[in-house]
């Protein structure tokens, strides 16, 4: 089935009320050697964001808010909602036959198949809540989520199926839970959202091939940092924020402080979003695995682009599973000017 839409909105008449699932199916028809093997993965990890979303808009009556006590593999308070958040993923895939190795923001190592369940030849990158420090004050959160295809061929898979750079990936998404709940995922072509209709129970079709604007008029980055930046960075958001009319500057500041809502923001507005390297933190905070490359992929397969600084998101080879890395992202041209200042 060919869209007539050309740009992001409400999904055209002709798919209006196409589920998550009729989507999927109906682009593995209609794409040559597509053999449609995504479809179930991804109606598990849909289940598993209905869940988690249920969880996250009663919160505070389900006795979900404050942590564990627990510190995770990042150092940090691990939260009741991230714990919940992350065994309801894996819950929702080991089984299914389609993954065989999952990795998770919050754990250490890789996450095997439980024995005796088939080992499937997908790997599954997942941080399961994002924006933790967000739960408790009600903002946005999200679960973001990478797909490659397995380099193992016997049932063994290694830490080596999870190390695989950013272009290799065969699909990646989000799930925002915000005002509504809302997935987005590319596997390539295209950028597609689905909002979740919660007295359905279903995430329908809403905002169907995404273009992310060129250039936008939003930066968003932690000011509160900036006694530890580099001067490139310093003066990139001193002339992000310096009257020039005639090129659309000064740009407004946004910053949420949950990766997924401001990559959101960026996504569906334009402007750029940073997380830089700085003096404290060589590599800036975020996660390549599960933060930069998934939201890197989407961006691209959006128009628009992700950079270190100095190297393209999707070029980096992992060398740990946790790795961080500086992250430019977002409009095309504005991640073109960040690339040009910083460097
Ligand atoms: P959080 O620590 O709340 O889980 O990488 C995690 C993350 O949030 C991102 O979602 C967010 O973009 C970033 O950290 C916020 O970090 P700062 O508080 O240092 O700005």
């Amino acid at each position: 089935m060919t869209s007539t839409n050309t740009s992001w909105g409400p999904a055209g008449a002709d798919q209006h009320g196409w589920t998550l699932e009729r989507h999927i199916v109906e682009r593995m028809r209609t794409t040559p050697h597509a053999t449609g093997e995504f479809t179930q993965l991804f109606q598990q990890i849909a289940l598993a964001g209905k869940i988690i979303a249920s969880r996250v808009n009663q919160a505070g009556l389900a006795g979900m808010l404050g942590v564990t006590g627990a510190v995770n593999v990042q150092g940090e308070q691990v939260q009741r909602l991230d714990e919940f958040a992350n065994r309801t993923i894996i819950r929702s895939v080991e089984a299914g036959g389609h993954v065989g190795l999952m990795a998770s923001e919050e754990v250490d190592d890789p996450i095997p198949i439980p024995p005796g369940y088939p080992v499937g030849k997908y790997v599954l990158l997942f941080d399961p809540l994002d924006g933790s420090s967000n739960i408790d004050v009600n903002v946005s959160i999200g679960t973001i989520f990478s797909i490659h295809r397995r380099i193992t061929t016997d049932n063994k898979p290694t830490i080596a199926d999870c190390l695989q750079p950013g272009y290799k990936q065969v699909a990646a998404g989000y799930i925002i839970y915000g005002s509504s709940t809302m997935l987005v995922y590319t596997s390539g072509e295209g950028v597609h959202g689905f909002t979740l209709d919660p007295s359905v129970g279903e995430f329908f079709l809403s905002h169907e091939n995404i273009r992310i604007p060129s250039r936008g008029s939003i930066y968003s980055i932690n000011e509160g940092n900036e006694a530890n930046w580099h001067d490139g960075t310093r003066n990139w958001v001193k002339w992000l924020k310096t009257p020039d009319k005639a090129n659309g500057r000064p740009y407004s500041q946004r910053y949420v402080g949950s990766l997924v809502a401001d990559f959101h923001r960026t996504l569906l507005k334009g402007g750029v979003f940073a997380y830089p390297g700085d003096k404290k933190n060589k590599n800036g905070k975020l996660r390549l695995l599960y933060e930069a490359s998934p939201c890197a992929m989407i961006a691209e397969a959006a128009g628009g682009a992700a950079t270190t600084g100095h190297e393209r998101i999707l070029d980096i080879v992992p060398t740990e599973l946790h790795q961080r890395v500086p992250l430019y992202i977002g409009s095309h041209d504005d991640v073109a000017d960040a690339i040009e200042m910083v460097t």
